[in-house]
Formats: structure tokens, C-alpha cells, sequence
């Protein structure tokens, strides 16, 4: 397979095409990745998760910078969760990250988080593959932590950073989102601002109410510095990055590797179910016209979406 291989050969052109294709589902696309998938596993998935504004890309800008200190070589997925259709968008990102925009060792690609179809954009896990198969030994993702998208997405990651700052109501973020649990580590960002003490010594507290964490990983917190105090800045984005490397080792050494793995390749394995079992029923929906049929009567309200599936399913086996 010659796509496949200029992959595996880290050819970025090759890459970014197959993404694009992944993206409008095309079926040819879907068969290069399976031969991609036993040349994946190796590297170490970084989500960066909180909300809009609270400066994950600015985060994300220096911790490539530091990874390439480190002599890695790194892939970047922006979610972007606001629009079905990225095109390449998230301007502000692209800003922020545009130090690294020409190096050869960074490959930076926005997605949406959202699928044509709505749910889940199963493309986003293949992106993933795809970046792995590069020989990338870091691959970030950035999320907004609110919502399903925003966990689900997290659910690829080895390692979760969730970015919080001060000032976005009295509540600590992540009890809203029910992040908290999917945390590994924590940043309290903006530091130099007011109410980062309090916000710390919350999510302190808060850790410290757990009893136990798996593999003895209580998540630490790292007050991240104003970006603009740029060797201060520099300093609390090594300890970040030490910290996430340590975490990766953490969950290599005491097994937990395969569990994180499991809900990825859950929700890979029920997004190929649903794919396979899907599309002989809408064919058929659309060949039949009934598909236009439900529709109309869905717009009447003469029926609800459920009732008339089910139905419809019915029928089919009769
Ligand atoms: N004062 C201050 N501003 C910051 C800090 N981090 C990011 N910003 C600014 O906040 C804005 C949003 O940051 P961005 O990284 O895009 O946030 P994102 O939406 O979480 O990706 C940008 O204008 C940044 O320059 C910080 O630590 N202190
Ligand atoms: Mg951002």
C-alpha cells in the first residue's frame, strides 16, 4: 500500500490528504488506516482539556517548544467543537502555534470534533492513528472541556491536562463538566492574576478528598506562569511537560495502559458496528424513498424519530 507507506515514512503531504479524506468518509481512506494500525501504539497521546479562553493553545505553543527541545517529534489536533466542518479554521490557534508552523518536526491539524452526520467525528480517532503511524512521539489534542465532545474526545488520551484559570465563576470549572475524574494533572493557568491562590488551594483540597488514585497518581497541580514573562513562562511549561512524562510512565509501569486503551477501542470498535449495520438500512431508507417519507412525517409530528426506526426495522424483518 504506497500511501500507507509514505506515511509510515512521516511524509506530512500524504498525511494531511488522508486525513482530509477520512474526514468526507470515504471508504478508501478508512481501508489505508488498517494498514496503519500495526504500526500504532507508540505514541504518547497528550489531551489538553478546560474552557474557551483559558489559554490551552498558548499552553500548547511553548509545550512544543519544549518537546522539541527534547528533540521529539509531534503531532497536534485542535477540536475544534464549535463548527461541523473545521476547513482548516481555528485562526487563533493557527496564530498562537505559528511559531512551529514551519518545522518539519510539527504537524499541526485542526479538526471538528463533529461528524457530517452529527455525534462524534470518528475521523478524529483516525487522525490520531495516522499521526502515530508518522512516527510522532507526541501527539496533543485540544479540546473544550464542556459537553460529551469535549470528554469523549479526551478518552484517546493517555495523559489529561486540565487547564484551569480564575475568574470563570466561583464553582471550580471541572466539577461542572465532571471532569475531575479524568484529570492526571492540573494547571491553574493565568497565574499572575487574582483568585489563582484560592483556585489552587480548591483543587487541592479537592484531589486530596479521594483516597485513591490508580497507580498511586494523585494529580498534581502546576501554576503556570503569565506567557508574557517569557523565561518564568519557559520554566513552568518544563515542569509540565516533565510531569506529563512522568505520568506516562506511571501508567506504562503499573499496567493501566490497556485500560485507558480499552474505552478508545471501545468506542472505535461500536463506531465500526455502527457504520457496518448503518449502511445497508440507510440505502435501503434512501432507495426506497422512504427515507423523504419520515421525514415529512417527522416535520408533521405525526410520529417521533424512535418510534418510526423501529418500526421501520420491524418491517424489515417481516
Ligand atoms: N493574562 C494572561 N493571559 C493569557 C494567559 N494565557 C493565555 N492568555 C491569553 O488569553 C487568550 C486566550 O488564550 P488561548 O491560548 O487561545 O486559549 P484557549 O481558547 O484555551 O486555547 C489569548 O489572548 C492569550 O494571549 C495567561 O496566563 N495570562
Ligand atoms: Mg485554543
Amino acid at each position: 500500500m504506497e500511501i500507507a507507506k509514505k506515511i509510515m515514512d512521516g511524509d506530512v503531504r500524504t498525511a494531511s490528504l488522508l486525513i482530509r479524506k477520512l474526514e468526507d468518509r470515504r471508504p478508501q481512506a478508512k481501508s489505508t488506516v488498517r494498514y496503519l494500525y500495526p504500526s500504532t501504539g507508540k505514541a504518547h497521546i497528550i489531551g489538553f482539556t478546560g474552557a474557551e479562553g483559558a489559554g490551552k493553545s498558548t499552553l500548547i505553543n511553548e509545550t512544543i517548544a519544549e518537546l522539541r527541545q527534547r528533540g521529539k517529534k509531534i503531532g497536534v489536533i485542535p477540536v475544534d467543537t464549535s463548527s461541523v466542518f473545521s476547513g482548516g479554521a481555528l485562526l487563533g490557534d493557527r496564530i498562537r502555534m505559528e511559531s512551529h508552523a514551519k518545522d518539519p518536526a510539527v504537524f499541526i491539524r485542526s479538526m471538528a470534533s463533529r461528524g457530517a452526520l452529527g455525534g462524534f467525528c470518528p475521523a478524529i480517532g483516525e487522525a490520531i492513528h495516522v499521526m502515530d503511524a508518522m512516527g510522532n512521539d507526541v501527539i496533543i489534542l485540544e479540546t473544550v472541556g464542556t459537553g460529551q465532545m469535549g470528554t469523549e474526545v479526551i478518552n484517546y488520551a493517555h495523559t489529561v491536562i486540565v487547564v484551569q484559570v480564575p475568574g470563570l465563576g466561583d464553582e471550580i470549572q471541572a466539577l461542572k463538566a465532571g471532569i475531575l475524574e479524568i484529570a492526571d494533572i492540573f494547571v491553574v493557568n493565568r497565574a499572575d492574576q487574582d483568585g489563582a491562590g484560592k483556585l489552587y488551594r480548591e483543587l487541592m483540597y479537592m484531589i486530596g478528598m479521594i483516597p485513591h488514585y490508580p497507580g498511586g497518581w494523585r494529580p498534581p497541580i502546576v501554576r503556570t506562569e503569565n506567557p508574557f514573562d517569557k523565561d518564568a513562562f519557559r520554566r513552568s511549561i518544563a515542569e509540565l511537560v516533565d510531569l506529563a512524562e512522568q505520568h506516562y510512565q506511571n501508567i506504562i509501569e503499573h499496567d493501566l495502559l490497556s485500560e485507558r486503551l480499552s474505552r478508545r477501542v471501545m468506542i472505535e470498535f461500536s463506531d465500526a458496528i455502527e457504520s457496518a449495520m448503518l449502511k445497508p438500512i440507510v440505502r435501503q431508507l434512501m432507495e426506497s424513498g422512504k427515507f423523504d417519507e419520515f421525514v415529512d412525517i417527522l416535520i408533521k409530528k405525526e410520529s417521533d424519530p424512535m418510534t418510526l426506526v423501529e418500526e421501520f426495522l420491524a418491517s424489515r424483518h417481516r
